[in-house]
């Protein structure tokens, strides 16, 4: 495939509802869509920063920078033959993973559109269901949070995911399970933590949690060995696993028994295989994470999820959950029975609609060969 063009853009999203974690409030989703055209094909892929370097180090500008002035120059007016030979030529670049992520998701679905078929089979996914679970925000007050709950659980979400903050922890996730006595639960603390918090985060072993997620530094692996030890609950890592390497050492350490993948966090879908077939090959599960993406990274996201050791439920939600309007057609779903339909057409399977998309764009750039 000889690549003609890649467009960018920024877009900002309205969520149905704030989002708060112990890193802020979201009220609005900005990240940039990638679209690369090649042998009269179109491939979309979404990079998941965010205008600030909270959750990671990567913000709105360094991406556009990077993909604009390295990563899209590195690429466009060349031919090649596979999405490995184009990630190759841009090899050179140290991190940025999410820019790089936004870009190889992008040429992936142009890819897997040329060889005439679905992401998910093209990434090698064999289900075509997936369990999913809900990421549920800090909320004003316990009965809103347990009423917020309750409406997903009608849904049919069969995890629930909350997130918990110093002094916003042990007497929610009790407040939970009294009234939730049997859900899957897990709890996420985005790095809000220190081993000096230890005795709070034992008190957790007390309310039956799937896993406890990134309760210590976003760059730490070795504090979580030592806080591991002292738990029965599996912590999970979220933030500090950025490539397989990483991956290795936290099993290697005991610093968490489950890993939570997010191709913008690791650099892609290639990186978030190579975790996804180590903690396979060390009897370890992985799920999906999200970064409240619109409907092009959440299409990204299932065709991952649908690899086998993907086994638990993914933080991918119904478009409902978090935008009115999405900018891709159909729509995502979860069944009364905790499942999302894979797509199934090629590439991404959903249909991006053009005027939404320009109705959510606030700047754009177009790069073209000569
Ligand atoms: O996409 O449903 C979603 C959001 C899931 O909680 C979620 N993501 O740390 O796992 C996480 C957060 C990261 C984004 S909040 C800053
Ligand atoms: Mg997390």
């Amino acid at each position: 495939m000889r690549i003609t063009r890649i467009e960018l853009r920024h877009t900002k999203m309205e969520l149905v509802s704030p989002f708060e974690t112990s890193l802020g409030v979201e009220r609005f989703e900005e990240h940039i869509i990638v679209r690369v055209d090649g042998d009269g094909l179109t491939g979309w892929g979404e990079c998941v920063v965010e205008p600030t370097p909270s959750y990671s180090y990567e913000t709105l500008q360094t991406a556009w920078h990077v993909l604009k002035d390295f990563l899209i120059p590195g690429i466009l007016g060349k031919e090649f033959d596979c999405v490995g030979s184009a990630l190759a030529v841009n090899g050179w670049v140290r991190g940025h993973r999410m820019a790089r992520a936004g870009l190889e998701a992008a040429l992936t679905d142009a890819f897997a559109r040329a060889a005439g078929v679905s992401l998910s089979a093209f990434l090698g996914g064999r289900r075509t269901r997936i369990p999913v679970g809900v990421s549920v925000g800090l909320q004003p007050t316990t009965a809103e949070l347990l009423r917020v709950i309750a409406g997903y659980l009608d849904d049919g979400y069969k995890r629930i995911k909350i997130k918990i903050a110093p002094g916003r922890d042990i007497t929610l996730v009790q407040a939970v399970r009294r009234e939730f006595p049997d859900i899957h639960l897990q709890v996420d603390a985005n790095s809000a933590y220190t081993l000096d918090d230890s005795e709070m985060l034992r008190s957790l072993d007390d309310c039956d949690l799937q896993l406890i997620e990134q309760p210590l530094g976003y760059d730490d692996i070795f504090d979580h060995s030592l806080l591991q030890r002292q738990l029965r609950t599996p912590i999970c890592l979220d933030e500090s696993i950025y490539n397989t390497s990483d991956a290795r050492a936290a099993l290697a350490l005991g610093s968490c028994r489950i890993i939570n993948i997010k191709p913008g966090r690791v650099g892609g879908y290639t990186e978030s295989i190579r975790i996804h077939d180590c903690c396979a090959s060390q009897g370890v599960p992985v799920w999906h994470g999200g970064m409240d993406e619109s409907g092009i990274g959440r299409a990204g996201n299932v065709a991952l999820a649908s690899l086998p050791n993907f086994s638990l439920p993914g933080d991918i939600s119904a478009t409902k959950r978090y935008y009115r309007e999405d900018i891709v057609e159909p729509a995502f779903e979860v069944d009364q029975d905790g499942t999302m339909a894979v797509p199934s057409g090629p590439g991404i399977g959903v249909e991006v609609i053009m005027e939404r998309l320009e109705r959510v764009t606030v700047h754009k750039d177009d790069f073209r060969s000569a």
